[in-house]
């Protein structure tokens, strides 16, 4: 199965969810999710929209729920469509946002445990597969759009990802 010839199956757009990472310097929050899809993963913060919200708010609203923190100045970055054959309700678009200053401190939440990382040292082999590939990039200033197939088992089959 590869990425053109699934898409072509597709004939609703995908569902969107925000994705967003507080950074300071060479240091970028993640979170351990404690529950639901991607449990015990270091990831950014966010979520699905709530109706009739747009998707910035959407982005500050999760961050301020899952953290504790209102993000300012949020700065979308990326844009990741992910594809699950197996399971096309997971299929999802989701939109990466950057934000360098925010109100409050990180806490946890009964959905996440924040942690600051080092940029360059990043806990892959704990994150979703695919984050090896963008999120180093988009950490270093890219801006990025990719796609990627998922098998079963969270397995990587194919992805694309293009600095625009
Ligand atoms: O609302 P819910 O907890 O289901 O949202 C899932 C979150 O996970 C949302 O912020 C988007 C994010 N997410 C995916 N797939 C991937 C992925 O492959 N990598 C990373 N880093 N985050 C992902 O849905």
């Amino acid at each position: 199965m590869d990425i053109i010839g699934y898409k072509k199956t597709i004939h609703q757009p995908l569902r969107q969810a925000t994705l967003l990472f507080l950074v300071k310097g060479k240091k970028v929050l993640l979170a351990m999710k404690k529950r639901g899809f991607g449990k015990d993963r270091w990831n950014g913060v966010g979520g699905k929209l709530n109706p009739n919200e747009k998707i910035e708010e959407a982005a500050v609203r999760e961050t301020q729920e899952e953290i504790g923190v209102i993000p300012l100045d949020i700065e979308k970055r990326a844009v990741l469509n992910f594809y699950f054959p197996h399971n096309p309700v997971w299929n999802q678009q989701v939109i990466i946002y950057l934000a360098k200053n925010w109100i409050g401190k990180p806490m946890e939440s009964e959905e996440m445990k924040p942690r600051w990382f080092n940029k360059n040292d990043l806990p892959f082999e704990l994150m979703w597969p695919d984050d090896k590939h963008w999120l180093p990039k988009v950490l270093e200033g890219s801006n990025i759009n990719a796609e990627f197939l998922f098998g079963e088992n969270d397995t990587l089959l194919n992805f694309n990802v293009a600095e625009i």
